[in-house]
């Protein structure tokens, strides 16, 4: 397919439903004709990024790196579905620099901390409360409200078809 490769990033809290939603998308686009591949902070940070934490530096390494990666799949005409918590502003500017702004697609799903701390799929909430994980973004580490984001997406109101409908249709209605 000659059409061109572009990165959704999605960017907000652990439990916010990035995961969910990106595989999801993934499934439609493929079904759809579409080359499409899920970047995730959580599976990354098992191989190419296993050596990094969570302080500021290491978040910022996981980002740029996993931003180089996307950009080479853009290349490759490959749509790119990319979930990290992504929590500052300067990282996401600079993802958003490395792959180039044309295609870089900023979406925030901006479920509640509330309702992410009660979804807790992992516990990590409570042990991030109970003092066992430090530097938890939305605990004891900020997270940066996106102030131009492409799309804003909350999960707690939407279902996830209606999430991913919405990802896909923006992505339709882009020029190839
Ligand atoms: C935030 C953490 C932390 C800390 C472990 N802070 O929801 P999950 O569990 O399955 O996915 C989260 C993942 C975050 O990785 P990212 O690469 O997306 O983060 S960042 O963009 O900030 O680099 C979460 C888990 O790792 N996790 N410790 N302290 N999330």
């Amino acid at each position: 397919n000659g059409q061109r490769g572009a990165t959704v990033w999605l960017t907000g809290l652990s439990g916010a439903g990035k995961s969910t939603l990106a595989c999801e998308l993934e499934k439609m686009l493929v079904d759809a004709g579409r080359a499409a591949y899920v970047l995730d902070g959580d599976n990354l940070r098992h191989h190419l990024n296993r050596d990094l934490g969570f302080s500021p530096q290491d978040r910022q390494e996981n980002i740029r790196r996993s931003a180089e990666v996307a950009r080479l799949m853009n290349d490759a005409g490959l749509i790119v579905i990319a979930a990290f918590i992504s929590p500052l502003r300067q990282d996401r500017a600079m993802a958003c620099a490395i792959i180039g702004e044309d295609n870089f697609i900023e979406t925030y799903v901006s479920t509640p901390c509330q309702v992410c701390e009660e979804r807790d799929p992992k516990g990590l909430y409570a042990k991030a409360r109970a003092g066992l994980i430090p530097e938890f973004t939305g605990v004891s580490a900020p997270y940066e409200v996106p102030l131009y984001p492409a799309l804003v997406l909350d999960t707690d109101c939407l279902t996830l078809q209606q999430a991913s409908r919405q990802l896909f249709q923006y992505l339709a209605q882009r020029r190839n």
